[in-house]
């Protein structure tokens, strides 16, 4: 009689790719009093408090320490500018200090770094002449950059400018949901215009001092597709929003990027009527976001056909208290990743978001998208046993599939 056998596919990886996890200052760190987040926080614009978040800014070494555990090789943070300068043109000694010990933690750790210069907070100075929408808003941040440069430089591997830029257009400025609360197309034009000339300066800045740097920024891309595949409107209306979404901003910067930084996380199957996005939802994180592994193999062979450059995925993970869809979600999306590595995309690490459960902006606390679970009244660690799953293979640098 002959049995069923379930084929087990190992997978490898790409020599030194890096394998790690992702955080932001003002999610994790607590404390950012100096930024416009927090302002919006205690004045009730914003439902929840991020608080003392996960204490990272205290905890960072006992956070690296298990990463290591964890067998990650390298690790994305943030540093918060309005810690830096929380008065115009007065930069925080101390806090520059703070940064270099994290970076420094990370080094004797052998854990390599990728930097966020920028992930959606801004300096309550800088909110209040405007924010991204100020014609000079891009001086002010390459005085900042110029600070981090000489500073810190020396200790940063990779470089991130600015995380998720249309995010931040979009619900800062078209749905008024984030700070500064705008629904204001022409703002959303400058804010957008500004975000490219502060990248490209900031660019330019890391590039006079070091050459050799690797600079990018992370680009949230969707798997935008028609939802019947004959039809020309869904046809159109998929390659539209690939367009404006995916790639609008990244166009205009091509020429001032090293590498692709990508976040993934969505999937949209573009309908004409009666609504624009239909998905079968067939598996939903905690957040009711469809789980779609596949979109990000369409996304990197895309990439890599269109700029044919190094790529990153520098965030990429689920909302899921139970830690029941994690290992799955891990193991299936590097399934199609390592696919896309097969067929030719030079893709060189993958950031699992998040090290820890952390402060999901506008939903507070609830969605759960930590590898670590965090008790944040006692602040106690806790891997899930995902994270293991991870770790192995972290270390293995392969993925047994099947
Ligand atoms: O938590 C966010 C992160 O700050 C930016 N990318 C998406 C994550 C999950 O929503």
């Amino acid at each position: 009689m002959l049995y069923p056998v379930k084929m087990t596919k190992i997978l490898e990886f790409p020599k030194n790719f890096l394998w790690g996890s992702a955080t932001s200052a003002h999610q994790v760190e607590g404390n950012n009093i100096h930024n416009d987040w927090w302002e919006a926080e205690q004045t009730g614009k914003i439902k929840h408090k991020s608080d003392r978040a996960c204490d990272h800014y205290n905890r960072y070494e006992q956070d690296f320490d298990l990463a290591k555990k964890l067998n990650q090789n390298a690790h994305r943070f943030s540093i918060e500018w309005s810690r830096i300068e929380p008065k115009q043109g007065e930069f925080d000694q101390k806090e520059i200090e703070h940064y270099r010990n994290i970076l420094l933690a990370l080094k004797k750790r052998n854990i390599k770094s990728v930097v966020t210069l920028w992930h959606w907070t801004n300096p309550v100075w800088f909110a209040e002449k405007g924010g991204w929408a100020n014609k000079k808003s891009s001086v002010y941040f390459e005085r900042y950059v110029k600070v981090i440069v000489k500073e810190l430089g020396d200790l940063i591997d990779f470089w991130v400018t600015l995380n998720e830029p249309m995010v931040h257009i979009c619900n800062g400025y078209l749905r008024g949901n984030f700070p500064p609360f705008q629904k204001n197309i022409f703002k959303a034009r400058k804010a957008f215009n500004n975000l490219i000339k502060a990248h490209q300066k900031s660019y330019r800045i890391i590039h006079t001092k070091y050459p050799e740097a690797k600079v990018s920024i992370a680009q949230l891309t969707n798997y935008f597709e028609p939802a019947r595949k004959w039809c020309p409107l869904e046809i159109f209306l998929a390659k539209l929003f690939r367009y404006i979404w995916n790639y609008w901003f990244l166009e205009k910067i091509k020429k001032e990027v090293d590498y692709i930084g990508v976040d993934y996380y969505f999937h949209h199957r573009m309908i004409f009527y009666p609504w624009f996005i239909k998905n079968l939802n067939e598996t939903t994180s905690d957040l009711g976001w469809e789980i779609y592994p596949k979109g990000i193999y369409y996304i990197l062979k895309e990439l890599h056909q269109k700029y044919q450059k190094p790529i990153y995925i520098l965030e990429n993970g689920v909302a899921d208290i139970e830690d029941k869809l994690r290992k799955n979600f891990i193991e299936n999306h590097l399934f199609w990743i390592h696919k896309a590595i097969q067929e030719g995309a030079d893709v060189r690490g993958y950031f699992y978001w998040s090290l820890m459960s952390n402060f999901e902006w506008g939903r507070g606390f609830k969605p759960r998208f930590g590898l670590i679970k965090i008790n944040h009244q006692t602040m106690e660690r806790k891997p899930r046993p995902s994270a293991f799953y991870y770790a192995q293979i972290c270390k293995e640098n392969r993925l047994w599939f099947g």
